[in-house]
């Protein structure tokens, strides 16, 4: 039987390029279905010349997930609060990173809300304001990541479970997922732009308890295995010392974000990018504070919950081994 789909793709190295939606169109259903089919499978998915409206937005987003408000009030967007605001009204403070890159809007690699148990299921971003250079947005593939692994490795990390707590801030120099070695706060010459103070505080570290994730998931829908981890927010390995798990998280780090898994994003006007939050590690390369960059994104709610509370841990827990290759 004839489908009546209503795009095109192309695949990439890492993730595919959709083009032909016209939001001002009703979806059919095997459009629906053939979106959710290609997201699933690529991870992440970048609708090219389409241009959309904060309702067009929400209700593309909606056929990969539920929107729900994201968990920092203070980010909503005051007038659709299932869209966070990032750049724009919440611009921001610049930091210097290695000595001489003068950068807002930078984020380490990141899950998105990887610091509670039940992190969301995927997001889609739209960048109304784009600056004329920098601004990319990073995306690395767990999956393909988890397919590279040595057998041994794989078999080392698979009833292990990270530790995690929100300390996703600019400090995170020489930790794994964060591209700079050195980041500082710039001087009044060194940025003469308009910043926002730094928010950044143990407040937000308090909110959000640590808690416990499996480093392999099976995927929800395709049961196929990541390495599930976000570097940033990874304190250590459950049953292994501080050392050992510095070791093996930068070790796990450099396959997750080996060029051979990442695509990066240049943002060009009408764009929406959607990514799978289960599978997908991204970044935000920063901007030059001289420009200025507006983008809207949805929070997608997963209903499986991978994670618990550190403090709900059972007493009859018992640590995994490292066993060497
Ligand atoms: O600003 C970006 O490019 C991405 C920011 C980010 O981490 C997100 O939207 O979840
Ligand atoms: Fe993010």
């Amino acid at each position: 039987m004839q489908r009546n789909i209503q795009f095109t793709s192309s695949v990439m190295a890492v993730g595919a390029t959709v083009r032909g939606i016209d939001l001002n169109q009703p979806l059919t259903t095997d459009t629906h279905d053939a979106l959710y089919d290609l997201w699933l499978q690529h991870g992440v998915l970048v609708f090219a010349d389409t241009p959309a409206t904060n309702d067009q937005h929400l209700a593309l987003s909606a056929v990969f997930g539920e929107s729900e408000q994201h968990p920092f009030p203070e980010i909503l967007c005051p007038e659709e609060p299932l869209l966070i605001e990032l750049g724009g009204r919440n611009r921001g403070t610049a930091f210097l990173y290695n000595g001489n890159e003068l950068r807002l809007g930078r984020l380490p690699w990141h899950r998105d809300t990887g610091y509670v148990p039940e992190v969301c299921k995927g997001a889609m971003l739209r960048m109304l304001s784009i600056p004329d250079e920098g601004g990319e947005t990073g995306y690395a593939d767990t999956e393909k990541a988890y397919n590279h692994l040595p057998e041994g490795l794989k078999r080392r990390i698979e009833n292990l479970e990270a530790k995690v707590s929100l300390r996703l801030g600019p400090f995170t120099q020489q930790r794994p997922g964060a591209f700079w070695t050195t980041v500082r706060y710039p001087t009044p010459e060194e940025c003469p732009y308009p910043q926002q103070p730094h928010a950044h505080s143990n407040a937000v570290h308090e909110r959000y308890p640590t808690v416990v994730h499996p480093v392999v998931m099976r995927h929800p829908e395709t049961g196929n295995p990541n390495i599930y981890l976000s570097p940033t927010y990874v304190d250590e390995f459950l049953g292994l010392s501080h050392r050992e798990s510095e070791y093996l998280l930068s070790e796990l780090t450099g396959y997750m974000l080996d060029p051979s898994v990442i695509y990066i994003h240049q943002w060009k006007p009408n764009q929406l990018v959607v990514w799978d939050n289960r599978r997908m590690l991204h970044a935000a390369y920063g901007y030059d504070p001289k420009y200025s960059r507006r983008g809207l994104r949805t929070t997608m709610k997963e209903s499986l919950c991978s994670g618990r509370y550190y403090e709900s841990l059972a007493a009859d827990f018992k640590p995994a081994t490292l066993i060497a290759d």
